[in-house]
């Protein structure tokens, strides 16, 4: 057994059975193991942007991490700003960029370069084998590191010679170690402060924004009066009929900082304290009111969902259903406008839709017009990278077959990573892709005005995406997707309950 074959088998033995690839000529006796080892299902992205954005998305939707094949330190760059992104989401994924053969490294040719360098500050883990013999166990510590909770991204470096040189070990990977325990005075400190009922909120994120924990927490703030709160750009929330109809903190800094007026105490659960996206002169970075002390129920890496859960016990908050959402409403008609795309997304998205939402300045207000919608799961950008949308779509498709994706996709943002559209023809995955089409910065023109700076030609055109205009039909069918254009609410409503019905991806240029 060679390095490679050493590696695929450590793979599947541990239950990594999805790879997101784009290899180079250091991969490819990885590439010749996937094939000729069964039981791993290789997608090919044509970019590696794609690659680290569908393997965030896909431990968002299956729970467990896949791997991703890159190609040195160069193609491991190229996916760094959805590696980015996926470490703000806490996701794990088993990163693996080839190299070049140990022994070829010292001749520097042109693709040497410091791979492990680039891969540390997103990854959690980094190692690089040194020959046959330890690929299989240093995959193994990947795996382990990956799934450590909540998710981590772990790098191993797979050097050419490693991969084919034979005495490959095959190896297992142990058991994540748990969450550390509940702390107890933590739940002590929360439950005592909800009850003296002095202003607070309760700030809920990471696993916690799943439906049971959620609704833990909604129950808690109903007995208390407790204000319920969601981050500005969660990994994962479940949402829908049924479930918590919760708001998040929103992006822009006046309004985040409106959402905590008035906060004395405010309680944290599987996140962090709110800062505001950038600073802006004149304004707070901190969104708390200053006079609003911070209790920390459970870090991001301690387990949110039981903290809640034994914070529910000791208040003793009686049972309670999620608040009815009323009757789901008719899609929207006539002219476009945001909360009309969310409220005939809330008509026609079937049960356990994954949304992906990378609808930037489009789509702040999307949340209170999609509590009536079937349940589904919603996905942000998490690390304000943009570019990654496209390639999540990708990820949660492949993780959850069967579940229709729906992608709110700014026009700017699409571009980055464009390639993934090819990915969903060439893998058939059941993806619309909704382009809010603005052929505009829209967001930026904003910021241009907040931070104070002038809005010249030359400023104005940089934050201008027309001339030449994007055909976005086009673009989409060169990868292989259908694709239409909707200038009204009454011809989104159409194409989109056709492509919710139709196997395959679709795009639908909404001109907004
Ligand atoms: C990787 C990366 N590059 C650049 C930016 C800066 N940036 C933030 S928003 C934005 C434009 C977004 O435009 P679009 O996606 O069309 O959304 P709109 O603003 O029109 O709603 C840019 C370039 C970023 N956040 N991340």
């Amino acid at each position: 057994m060679n390095g490679a074959e050493s590696l695929v088998h450590t793979l599947i033995e541990n239950g990594v059975d999805t790879v997101f690839a784009n290899p180079g000529t250091s991969e490819m006796h990885f590439v010749a193991a996937l094939d000729r080892i069964p039981g791993i299902r290789c997608v090919l992205c044509l970019d590696e942007g794609v690659v680290t954005g569908a393997a965030d998305a896909y431990y968002r939707m299956a729970g467990k991490p896949a791997a991703t094949l890159l190609h040195c330190g160069p193609g491991l760059a190229n996916g760094l700003a959805n590696l980015h992104n996926a470490m703000r989401a806490r996701s794990g994924i088993v990163n693996i960029p080839g190299d070049q053969a140990t022994y070829h490294r010292p001749l520097d040719a042109p693709l040497t370069a410091d791979t492990a360098g680039w891969a540390r500050p997103v990854s959690a883990f980094v190692r690089g084998a040194t020959s046959a013999a330890n690929v299989g166990a240093y995959a193994a510590a990947a795996i382990e590191a990956a799934r450590t909770y909540p998710g981590q991204i772990a790098t191993l470096i797979l050097p050419a010679d490693t991969a084919w040189e034979e005495g490959g070990v095959v190896a297992k990977a142990q058991p994540p170690a748990p969450p550390p325990p509940v702390n107890k005075k933590a739940i002590e400190t929360a439950a005592a402060l909800l009850r003296q009922g002095a202003s607070t909120t309760l700030l809920v994120g990471g696993h916690a924004l799943m439906e049971k924990p959620l609704l833990d927490a909604w129950r808690i703030a109903q007995h208390t009066g407790a204000k319920l709160l969601g981050p500005v750009s969660p990994a994962r929330i479940q949402r829908g009929r049924g479930r918590v109809p919760l708001m998040r903190i929103p992006y822009p800094v006046d309004p985040a900082l409106e959402s905590l007026a008035g906060c004395k105490n405010l309680i944290l659960a599987g996140t962090t304290e709110p800062v505001a996206f950038f600073a802006y002169p004149g304004k707070p970075g901190y969104l708390k009111p200053e006079d609003c002390s911070v209790h920390v129920l459970a870090r991001p890496d301690e387990d949110g969902p039981a903290a809640l859960a034994a914070l529910l016990d000791m208040l003793g908050a009686p049972a309670l259903d999620a608040p009815d959402p009323g009757p789901r409403p008719a899609p929207a008609t006539g002219k476009i406008a945001p909360e009309k795309l969310a409220q005939s997304l809330a008509a026609l998205m079937p049960p356990d839709a994954i949304v992906i939402d990378e609808a930037i300045s489009f789509g702040r207000g999307f949340f209170p017009y999609t509590f009536g919608a079937e349940k589904h799961d919603w996905l942000q950008l998490t690390g304000g990278a943009i570019g990654a949308g496209i390639p999540m779509a990708v990820g949660a498709a492949v993780a959850a077959p069967g579940r229709r994706v729906v992608a709110l996709q700014a026009d700017g943002s699409a571009m980055y990573t464009l390639a993934g559209l090819w990915t969903q023809a060439r893998e058939n995955l059941d993806i619309t892709t909704i382009i809010l089409s603005n052929r505009k910065y829209a967001i930026l023109i904003h910021e241009l005005a907040n931070v104070g700076a002038n809005p010249g030609r030359t400023a104005m055109n940089m934050l201008d995406l027309s001339n030449p205009d994007l055909n976005w039909t086009m673009l989409a069918n060169g990868m292989g997707v259908p694709a239409a254009t909707a200038a009204t609410m009454d011809e989104l409503n159409n194409l989109l309950a056709r492509s919710l019905e139709t196997p395959g991806p679709f795009l639908i240029e909404l001109l907004i």
